[in-house]
């Protein structure tokens, strides 16, 4: 018995009536107003996108399912001696609302190792690529390559009904998250140790643990791992990542092709590249001090510097967001208790004392407040992963988790291809001058 898919499939059940009579009984109720600032500006807050599996408050940060960063971190259970809990476990919340048991977990981790055999064609994919490619360019091609494995076009091929295209998407998308971990530290190894060459997985361990060890990394890496997917996993579906996987898949394309667009959606500086900045912009300011620590007045000065010459400060400002990050303070916490003292901790810190005055002063930013990015790749430079162009690889494994989970529940309740409408600038003109 598949305990998590027979539960996804009563929520299914459960839910769709909910969505049905919304269409039927309330299909023509206003929700929202669109204005030209929005249309022009990326249309920044319309309500256009429904998903029950996270929401972002601009004050409070992110929920998943209802439950807050602390709570998802304190409440799902955790392998032994870890502080932080399975990634396996997430994937059952973010699908069911549930939190797992520890039993429950332990089915759906043999279920994953179960699922992650790699064909050799995609190693050769990865092989293909100079040593100088960037690592997503990789990771965006290795997913995409295993299109041909996709049990939902092989069904739709055949005559599948609608009502069954989430089950489908479930085993694709359940494969494909099983397989990413080995498919980002096969790149790593490729890229940065090719002396080391490929470790398989340790079928002992659950997904964080096996990828720190394929990583040749120590504890507590493995935490590392998991804290990082999880905190990366979802944050809501307006974002370029989560609202690429959900366009591509309306259109049917299967959850490789999908993913692969959301992962070229997180390969630029102003979304998930931005963890690389952050770690490119501090060296830097690390490079001009010769390895001192800052003073307030010193990094004034570097982040002004940044600022006149017209770059943004990574790590700062969120379109959503109107306050510290909670994916942030989540790192910086875990930095407290196990790297203190650690130097680029210490920048980070002494960033925080300054930037978001500064850029209140500055007066653009609507966020003068830290985002995710600005703490991440603090963390893994501390264990060793110094190579931050492969810092948005790990955000992309994360992230895959929400995307498809939501994918999954775009099939399962019969969401349209997405179409909205677009106008001229003569219409638009034409548009306002009527109104005034
Ligand atoms: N440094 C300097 N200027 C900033 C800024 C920052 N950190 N954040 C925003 N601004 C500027 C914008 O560039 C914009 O300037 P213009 O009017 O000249 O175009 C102005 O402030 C208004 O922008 P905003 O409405 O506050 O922010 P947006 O919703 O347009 O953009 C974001 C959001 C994240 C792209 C932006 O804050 C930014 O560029 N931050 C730095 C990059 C970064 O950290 N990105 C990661 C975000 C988290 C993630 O998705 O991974």
């Amino acid at each position: 018995m598949n305990n998590l898919k027979d539960k996804l499939y009563a929520k299914i059940q459960e839910h769709r009536p909910r969505t049905a009579k919304l269409l039927e009984e309330h299909g023509d109720t206003i929700i929202d107003h669109v204005t030209v600032a929005q249309v022009i500006g990326g249309m920044r807050g319309i309500k256009s996108l429904v998903t029950d599996i996270s929401y972002l408050d601009p004050l409070e940060g992110i929920r998943y399912r209802g439950f807050t960063l602390p709570e998802v971190l304190e409440k799902l259970p955790k392998p032994e001696g870890a502080d932080m809990p399975y990634v396996e476990g997430l994937y059952y919340l973010l699908l069911t609302g549930e939190m797992p048991t520890k039993e429950e977990v332990k089915y759906l981790m043999v279920d994953f190792k179960n699922r992650r055999f790699i064909p050799r064609y995609v190693w050769d994919v990865i092989d293909a690529f100079p040593s100088n490619s960037h690592p997503m360019a990789i990771l965006s091609a290795a997913v995409m390559s295993l299109e041909r494995e996709s049990h939902f076009n092989t069904s739709y091929k055949k005559g599948m009904s609608k009502m069954d295209y989430w089950s489908c998407t479930y085993e694709d998308a359940t494969n494909l998250l099983a397989k990413m971990p080995l498919i980002g530290a096969y790149i790593y190894n490729k890229l940065y140790h090719p002396e080391k060459g490929h470790r398989y997985p340790d079928p002992s361990l659950d997904l964080g643990g096996n990828f720190a060890y394929m990583m040749g990394k120590d504890k507590p890496y493995d935490d590392v791992a998991r804290m990082y997917f999880i905190i990366h996993a979802d944050h809501e579906s307006g974002n370029v990542s989560a609202h690429t996987g959900h366009l591509v898949a309306s259109s049917l394309s299967d959850v490789y092709y999908a993913t692969s667009a959301m992962i070229n959606g997180l390969a630029g500086p102003l979304h998930g590249l931005a963890n690389q900045e952050v770690l490119r912009w501090l060296q830097g300011l690390r490079e001009q001090m010769n390895g001192e620590i800052p003073s307030d007045e010193e990094m004034k000065k570097y982040v002004w510097e940044t600022l006149n010459s017209g770059q943004v400060i990574p790590g700062y400002g969120h379109a959503v967001l109107r306050k510290t990050d909670p994916r942030y303070t989540v790192q910086r916490e875990f930095c407290l208790k196990h790297m203190p003292d650690d130097e680029l901790f210490k920048y980070v810190d002494a960033l925080y004392k300054v930037v978001p005055d500064i850029l209140q002063e500055h007066g653009k930013a609507k966020n003068p407040w830290p985002n995710v990015d600005a703490q991440s790749g603090v963390v893994q430079w501390h264990y060793g992963v110094t190579q931050y162009d492969f810092y948005t690889v790990l955000f992309s494994i994360g992230r895959s988790f929400g995307v498809l989970s939501n994918i999954i529940w775009d099939r399962a309740l019969g969401y349209s291809l997405e179409r909205p409408k677009s106008i001229t600038t003569e219409m638009l003109e034409e548009m306002v001058k009527a109104k005034n």
